[in-house]
């Protein structure tokens, strides 16, 4: 921080999305003057988007909770932490006593991903709870990326990141990184690196039921039927056979299941799929080309192609295609990353690295993965009745009911419990259910390093963050609060009691020791040495506009795995193949339309919609609808429309737009903030309407169990006849 005219600048990451934008904050004394891109930051170089500006609005928001909560009949009533903490821990440990430990469930949102504290304690506090009842937002999200990584590279972390700066194709398939500032591909100042691909003489192809804003900035953008992505991906991986173009390279020796591929491709030539995809087969022959015939190809495929019916065959064939055409750990390609802090390397060899299907969900059986159940199935966890019921859940920086399918339901078991806890510092449509809120300090008021989002980063970067307002006294951190209800559990159950080892080596490992041993002893640390120029907090801590550590550089096959191969067929997902294939001969949509959702630059899920500068102007909750279904339907633009499904029913207006795909809607998630019972002034009267309350939990990708977002079937009908 540095002084001038008693104004100081602050210099950190911006939290809020995967982008890890440099942010400068001017501030007089604590209050802040402005929020600007940092052009220091040799990764963002001076990029931020809109919501940056929103951390001084949440920050300084009048409804974010700075104290405890306990629902009573009269109101919310503040209470003091030790009490807040006592009672949770009580009532958990009764819970858990009458009814078995998985009587308790636990629901991590995806902010834990955002703070290295709360990611570190929240996995040791799911441990101290004994239950198997565990859940995220993962299984909204991510989930097929990582079973995919597990099942073919041997860790679930090993997550192949497009290598946009080199790269001389880009197939983008169900992301929008122009308006998600990019997933699983940390990439500040997007659009810039997305100009420059074709600046440099490469192409950008999208491949998306909706012409995004992504597609604006595309060579060519071609629509698809929601949903069929792994039709187009093996149709791809046909032509690539039959026309002699496989060429893994490098990656021979250690790849296994080339030819199991050949075989289980043959049945989905282009001509096949054209039909059920939208996309004609000189098209899909052009696009295997293409991909096959560049320099150096990359494909991005995110939530569009994770959070449908074939997530797991999606994520599955985007890395196929890698390696069969070379592209997999070549620069320009999908590679590796090599962070200072390597979650990767410290887990190999582990549980951590991955596990599938060890033990199934009570009422559906659905697998969990790495420990946790698919959140799909959480509400009939806890409303069907029967031994091993869920009767109790902590919910940590979550909001599920707006975020999970069919928020209706779980809001309806959610009033159904015996007891819930909510670590969060909004009371919005999830937290208002809970008897006790306990409010974390906001991310100003802590430091920051991105464990996860440097691991999913186009180049090697590493940066830490200090703290710029010291949290006001009275206030806990996230890791803070889980920390003390898990003390707390064994001050209730002695058998939870640790010993005095145990206890020590927890007091003293806090986040920020885990963090700094991490740096210091990882691939890049400085280790014992005092005159090594690697890595090490404080060094960081000097840097605060953080240091770049190069391009991606091959590494295979030495970062796989046990065993150092790929696994090019594995069991689960061949074993879906015939569900597939019956994608080409089933019905199509019928009457319905096929509901989809988008993401607005201004939005961050569902908790950002409290700060006035980001939900002024014109109304973003809309339904977009091709004129061709407005006018068949008597539906005009900006009228009220009903939209049903299996699941629920919502009122939205509607956008007539031939953005979209004919036979496909589509509306935005995170909306919704008319539910009765919450604080958010702002949110409220903006409220929109929740697409969580159409999508099925039903509805999934089989083999991961993961949230089926993409392609729910629903009528629209105009309110106004
Ligand atoms: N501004 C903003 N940024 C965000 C977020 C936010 O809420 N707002 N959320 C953050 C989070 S948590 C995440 S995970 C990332 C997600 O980042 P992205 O994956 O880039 O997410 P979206 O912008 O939703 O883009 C998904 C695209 O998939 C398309 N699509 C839908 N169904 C299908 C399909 O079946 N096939 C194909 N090919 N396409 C389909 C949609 O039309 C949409 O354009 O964004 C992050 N960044
Ligand atoms: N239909 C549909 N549904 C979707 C998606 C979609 O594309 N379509 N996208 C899915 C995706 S990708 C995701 S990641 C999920 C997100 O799902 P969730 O993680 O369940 O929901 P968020 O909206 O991110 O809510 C975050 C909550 O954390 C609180 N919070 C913010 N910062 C902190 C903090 O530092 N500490 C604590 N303790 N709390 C904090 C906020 O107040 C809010 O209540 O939604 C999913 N749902
Ligand atoms: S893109 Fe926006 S929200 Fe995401 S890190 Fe950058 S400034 Fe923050
Ligand atoms: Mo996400």
């Amino acid at each position: 921080m540095s002084a001038e005219d008693g104004i100081r600048h602050h210099y950190r990451t911006c939290h809020l999305c995967e982008a890890i934008c440099g942010v400068e904050i001017r501030l007089r004394g604590n209050e802040i003057l402005s929020i600007r891109g940092d052009p220091a930051d040799p990764f963002s170089r001076g990029h931020i988007c809109p919501k940056a500006v929103g951390l001084k609005d949440v920050h300084e928001d009048p409804d974010r909770l700075r104290h405890p909560v306990r629902r009573t009949t009269g109101g919310w009533q503040r209470i003091g932490w030790d009490e807040a903490i006592d009672e949770v821990a009580r009532r958990i440990v009764a819970i858990q006593a009458q009814h078995g430990h998985d009587a308790v469930a636990l629901y991590l949102g995806n902010p834990t991903v955002h703070s290295y504290s709360a990611l570190l304690s929240g996995a040791v506090f799911a441990r101290a709870l004994h239950s198997r009842n565990r859940f995220s937002a993962t299984s909204v999200d991510q989930l097929p990326h990582h079973l995919a990584a597990w099942l073919m590279f041997g860790h679930q972390l090993l997550l192949p990141i497009p290598d946009i700066d080199r790269t001389g194709y880009l197939l983008v398939l169900g992301a929008n990184p122009v308006a998600s500032n990019g997933s699983l591909m940390t990439a500040p100042d997007i659009v810039h690196r997305l100009k420059a691909i074709r600046a440099r003489g490469g192409r950008i192809v999208v491949v998306d039921p909706r012409r995004s804003e992504t597609a604006a900035l595309a060579d060519r953008h071609h629509f698809i039927r929601p949903g069929t992505d792994a039709l187009l991906l093996f149709a791809m991986i046909h032509v690539l056979f039959d026309e002699g173009r496989t060429a893994p390279g490098r990656l021979q020796p250690f790849v296994d299941g080339i030819n199991e591929l050949e075989r289980l491709a043959a049945p989905f030539p282009p001509a096949a799929v054209a039909e059920a995809t939208g996309i004609a087969a000189a098209e899909i022959r052009t696009l295997a080309r293409e991909f096959a015939g560049a320099a150096a190809a990359a494909c991005h495929g995110r939530v569009g192609t994770s959070t449908q019916g074939f997530g797991s065959l999606c994520q599955w064939l985007i890395q196929v295609l890698h390696v069969l055409t070379g592209n997999l750990d070549r620069p320009g390609g999908a590679m590796f990353t090599a962070p200072a802090f390597d979650l990767v390397s410290r887990t190999q060899g582990t549980s951590q690295a991955g596990h599938y299907d060890r033990r199934r969900t009570r009422v559906r059986g659905l697998p969990e993965f790495g420990g946790e159940f698919p959140v799909a199935a959480l509400a009939e966890e806890m409303d069907t009745p029967g031994k091993g019921q869920v009767r109790a859940l902590i919910t940590s920086a979550g909001n599920p009911v707006l975020s999970t399918p069919n928020g209706t339901r779980l809001e309806r078991a959610l009033g159904g419990l015996e007891f819930m806890a909510s670590i969060d510092f909004y009371i919005n449509e999830t937290t208002r259910h809970a008897n006790i809120i306990l409010p974390p300090t906001f991310a100003l008021e802590r430091d920051h390093y991105d464990l996860v989002f440097h691991l999913l980063a186009i180049r090697n970067t590493a940066k830490y963050s200090l703290p710029l307002f010291e949290p006001p006294p009275g206030t806990r951190h996230d890791w803070q609060i889980l920390d003390d209800i898990a003390t707390r559990l064994g001050v209730h159950d002695p058998k939870r009691r640790p010993g005095i080892g145990e206890r020590l080596r927890a007091r003293w490992l806090t986040p920020r020791r885990t963090l700094a041993l991490g740096l210091r002893f990882g691939p890049r640390g400085a280790g014992w040495n005092p005159l090594s120029n690697g890595l090490c907090l404080s060094r960081l801590a000097r840097l605060p506009h953080g240091i770049d550590l190069g391009p991606l550089e091959s590494c295979l096959p030495a970062r796989l795995g046990a065993g150092k191969r790929i696994q090019l067929a594995p069991g689960p997902f061949v074993a879906d193949v015939e569900r597939l294939a019956r994608q080409l001969s089933g019905p199509r949509t019928g009457p319905s339309l096929q509901l989809i959702g988008r993401r607005d630059l201004r939005s961050n899920n569902s908790w950002m919609h409290n700060s006035h500068r980001l939900v002024k102007g014109p109304n973003r909750c809309t339904l977009l609808i091709h004129p061709t279904d407005a006018l068949q339907l008597g539906v005009a633009d900006g009228t009220l429309v009903r939209v049903r499904s299996r699941a629920g029913a919502i009122a939205v207006a509607a956008e007539v737009s031939d953005a979209v795909m004919p036979g496909v809607v589509s509306l935005p998630h995170g909306w919704g903030h008319d539910r009765p019972g919450t604080q958010q002034a702002i949110a409220s009267a903006h409220a929109g309407a929740s697409i969580n309350d159409l999508t099925d939990e039903l509805a999934i990708d089989t083999v991961s169990g993961n949230a089926a977002f993409s392609g729910v079937a629903v009528t629209v009908e105009s309110t106004a006849t």
